[in-house]
């Protein structure tokens, strides 16, 4: 058994990878071995210069740092600072969306038109902008304005948390002292609280992280929402998964990183571009993709995705990548070494996010389309380079129905019941056909065999009749081991769920039923799942925290996993951790966060290695809220 990753078209390339002596980040992690204890503990502080200092968990060796800090400090401190450097990526991320809405509003982005005017509607009015008699440019500032507004200070807290979820929860959040008040002055904040001899205090600082965690919350729903205006709000789209999506007789593409101001950009770009390809001696451009970019032009253009996370290098080692354009974030700077020893152009295209060895090619929104042209004429020159030389594909893809938005599952459910679309979910949900939700979330990790959790858990779940919801590189995992289609949902889900999700099916005229893991997207549209719950809840007149929800991230890695999971937590929802988090150096703080967490927003973490006893504890805890709302 490869005990490296259960994806067939990674294992090849492994192998590919060993007979050519090519290091991947499996190789990488041997060559780390063995890892820091303390690090992993979260026992190591490194927040001033008379350290480092650790902890001795065994107690026999030094209990404080030079400061004085104990355990239960350095733990909280150290969770803090990943939750925020999460935090601040996806809002960096939804903040770079703003920016490209207001300029196209004031006419400098022409290549930027807003897509889908109701959702720039329907988000304005949320927010209480005035529409009425309203040019769609004045409107589309004034989101972009609102959607600034919640970064900096003010004396209301953040609109795109607040305004997206019940109101007994922002109230909530504001009982308890959590609700920020702005995106970035709560990462500001919580920075200044870890820094040498401010906070110490375990759980303060744990208050702070949640915080921190809401902040994210708004980060990932402003994302998705701006996204969806600039873009277009996914619908059902079939398409492919794996290695196999790469055609060699094309200019093969990858797309790689989060943000779809660039990649969806290149989606279209690639069309006026066809024919100078053909003349290259190319039957076209193909384009696909890799990690959360991938998953956003997937769900908006049926783009296949490649492959993710941590087998982001492989693509290269088939042979026919002619190019790899990266945004930011998730992606690892080996690959530019990597494709040194292929004919492979790694361009970088975001100013604050450069590789040594790779080509950048600066992407602004004035005049975007014409370097779009530039980058794609690489991979074109590219393709020409290779031409005659050895290559090879695994074989393996999937075929997968992508673009669930909370939208899209409602007009879905629609077809069953116009008036109350959520109607027929809720029935089903009471009459125990589906007796929960969970979302999958989160990447793969490199300590874990790729993809087993994921496979694992959801087996166990469908089988129970739980829908599975699914994003980022999760939703990755799950699309190509076949778990995104609707003979997924023959072969895996139990007979009460696959019923419901044939009739729906059915009702809109697809050949067979719904995917039994519904794609929602990339992980900032973590804010789809929260939109779904939050529907739910208002219809049944409950809080998250009352819903047979839960939410799982079995092999997550970034710092943004850590926020997403604090949010969903913020939330209410049970939240599954497949790894160990570097807080065990910590009693207290694993109380906090498994057990006394629940007594204020009624979420708490669960963390299983075991995939079988995760699938068996969110399965108990689903039960559990059944049981709280009478089911
Ligand atoms: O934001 S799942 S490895 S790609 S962090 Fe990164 Fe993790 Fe993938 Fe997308 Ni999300």
């Amino acid at each position: 058994m490869d005990t490296r990753s259960v994806d067939l078209a990674v294992q090849e390339m492994l192998e590919v990878a060993l007979q050519n002596k090519i290091e991947t980040a499996w190789d990488r992690l041997n060559f780390q071995q063995p890892q820091c204890g303390f690090g992993e503990l979260g026992l190591c502080c490194r927040n001033c210069t008379q350290g480092p200092c650790r902890i001795d968990p065994f107690g026999d060796g030094p209990r404080k740092g030079v400061c004085g800090a104990d355990a239960d400090t350095l733990v909280a401190r150290n969770l803090a600072r990943s939750i925020v450097a999460g935090t601040a990526s996806h809002s960096g991320h939804s903040k770079h969306l703003a920016h490209v809405l207001k300029k196209w509003a004031d006419g400098k982005a022409p290549d930027y038109p807003v897509k889908d005017e109701r959702k720039l509607l329907a988000v304005a009015q949320r927010h209480g902008i005035e529409v009425e008699g309203k040019e769609i440019k004045e409107i589309a500032r004034s989101v972009a304005e609102v959607a600034l507004e919640d970064f900096s200070e003010r004396n209301t807290p953040i609109g795109f948390a607040n305004r997206t979820v019940t109101k007994n929860r922002a109230e909530l959040w504001n009982k308890f002292g959590v609700n920020p008040v702005g995106i970035d002055s709560i990462i500001a904040e919580m920075m200044h609280r870890t820094t040498l001899g401010v906070d110490a205090d375990a759980n303060n600082l744990l208050l702070g992280s949640i915080a921190a965690g809401i902040a994210d919350y708004a980060g990932c729903r402003m994302g998705t929402d701006l996204s969806d205006i600039l873009f277009g709000t996914p619908a059902p789209v079939i398409s492919e998964m794996n290695m196999a999506v790469l055609d060699p007789k094309q200019v093969n593409v990858a797309l790689h990183g989060h943000n779809p101001v660039l990649s969806d950009l290149l989606v279209q770009v690639s069309r006026e571009m066809r024919e100078e390809a053909k003349m290259a001696g190319a039957t076209g451009i193909n384009l696909v993709g890799i990690c959360c970019t991938g998953s956003e032009v997937l769900m908006r253009h049926g783009v296949p995705s490649c492959t993710h996370s941590v087998s982001q290098e492989l693509p290269i080692l088939t042979g026919v990548l002619d190019a790899m354009v990266v945004d930011y974030q998730c992606v690892y700077p080996s690959i530019a070494t990597l494709a040194g020893c292929y004919s492979t152009k790694v361009i970088t295209t975001m100013s604050m996010a450069k590789i040594p060895g790779a080509i950048h090619i600066e992407i602004h929104e004035e005049g975007a389309w014409a370097k779009g042209k530039e980058i794609l004429r690489l991979a074109i020159e590219a393709f020409k380079e290779r031409a005659g030389r050895l290559y090879q594909i695994p074989r393996y893809k999937e075929k997968v129905v992508a673009g669930f938005s909370k939208e899209a599952i409602v007009a879905a459910l629609a077809k069953l019941n116009q008036e109350e679309p959520l109607q027929p979910l809720i029935d089903n949900i009471v009459n125990g056909n589906i007796q929960g939700i969970c979302l999958f979330a989160g990447c793969n990790n490199v300590k874990v065999r790729q993809d087993e959790n994921y496979i694992i858990m959801a087996k166990e779940l469908a089988k129970r009749n739980v829908l599975l919801l699914a994003t980022g590189c999760g939703a990755g995992s799950l699309g190509r081991l076949g778990f995104m289609n609707g003979e997924a949902t023959k072969a895996y889900a139990g007979d009460g769920m696959k019923d419901v999700l044939s009739a729906i099916g059915e009702a809109n005229g697809l050949e067979g039923p719904l995917p039994p893991v519904l794609h929602l997207g990339s992980c900032v549209d973590n804010s789809r799942a929260v939109d779904i719950a939050v529907a739910i809840a208002e219809k049944l007149g409950v809080d998250t925290d009352m819903l047979p929800v839960v939410a799982s991230a079995p092999e997550y890695k970034t710092e943004k996993a850590f926020s997403i999971g604090t949010y969903a937590v913020a939330l209410g929802l049970p939240t599954h951790l497949g790894m160990v988090p570097p807080v065990a150096g910590s009693k207290q703080v694993v109380k906090t966060l498994t057990k006394d967490i629940r007594e204020i927003t009624g979420g708490y973490f669960i963390v299983e290695t075991n995939p079988s006893e995760a699938a068996k504890k969110l399965f108990l805890a689903i039960q559990e809220r059944r049981a709280g709302l009478g089911l």
